[in-house]
């Protein structure tokens, strides 16, 4: 056996050299296409809003992100935007019943929308959700597409049919996190992911994606920050009713 030599004459003088075998960590790139970057340092929470009113003004572009309570929304949003405090994460389910707002950027944001499905909400709650998320939908003209966090084990419920309905209703595309993808093997995973995807194709066509997320393995970040950067650099006009009047 050949024992490696020590190091002499040049080589000696050199004192680090990087290894091939582990590459330098890739930099930090805006656009969320980094290996492991968070693309949005300046990431804060702006408020928390009970009524329509109370948001921020409808300019600019923002993202909605919704699903059932306890789907893991909000470890989503902290994986996401590479900020372990800005969405509060409960093992409570049902706390987040407020529009919740986070600037990502100066005219770009994320909505965090009321969870879903949590039977303990008082009905007059849900009832004002219910009106308040449609106005939401039909109105809000800064507003670029919707993200769906769904427990891969209980995806598409009636809630997330619901919220499919709404965005599609005015042509806005989704995109599902199957949320907790680290609960199931690989393969049972990527036979979830296949039917979730033919369930949406039947739902909505073309407009509806999805993808295999895990907040603690960090699974399926870029793509979920590839989407959203997408989505908010579309300063297009959005072809809604006028915006909120009241
Ligand atoms: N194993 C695993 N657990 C997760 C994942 N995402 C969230 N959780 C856990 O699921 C629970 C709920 O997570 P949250 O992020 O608070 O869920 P939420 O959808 O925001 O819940 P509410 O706001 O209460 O409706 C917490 O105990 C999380 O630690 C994941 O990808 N994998
Ligand atoms: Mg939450």
């Amino acid at each position: 056996m050949v024992k490696p030599s020590k190091p002499t004459g040049r080589a000696a003088k050199t004192s680090w050299t990087p290894s091939p075998a582990r590459p330098p960590k890739a930099a930090a790139r805006p656009d969320g296409r980094g290996a492991d970057c968070a693309p949005w340092p300046a990431a804060a929470f702006v408020t928390a809003a009970h009524r329509l009113v109370q948001l921020p003004p409808d300019e600019g572009t923002e993202v909605a992100v919704a699903g059932r309570s306890n789907a893991g929304k909000s470890s989503a949003l902290n994986a996401i935007t590479g900020k372990a405090a800005l969405a509060r994460v409960s093992k409570t389910p049902g706390r987040t019943q407020q529009l919740v707002v986070f600037e990502l950027e100066p005219g770009r944001r994320l909505v965090d929308l009321p969870g879903y499905g949590y039977a303990a909400v008082p009905t007059t709650l849900r009832e004002h959700w219910g009106t308040e998320l449609r106005r939401y939908f039909e109105t809000r003209a800064a507003l670029r597409g919707l993200v769906i966090a769904m427990d891969i084990r209980h995806p598409l419920r009636d809630g997330d049919r619901a919220m499919i309905a709404l965005a599609a209703a005015r042509g806005l595309p989704i995109h599902v996190l199957l949320t907790k993808a680290d609960k199931l093997g690989r393969g049972a995973a990527g036979t979830q992911l296949a039917a979730v995807r033919k369930g949406l194709t039947d739902l909505v066509g073309g407009l509806a994606t999805v993808q295999l997320f895990s907040s603690p393995k960090r699974t399926g970040l870029d793509e979920a920050r590839r989407r959203i950067v997408d989505w908010l650099a579309d300063d297009s006009g959005a072809d809604v009713g006028g915006g909120l009047r009241d």
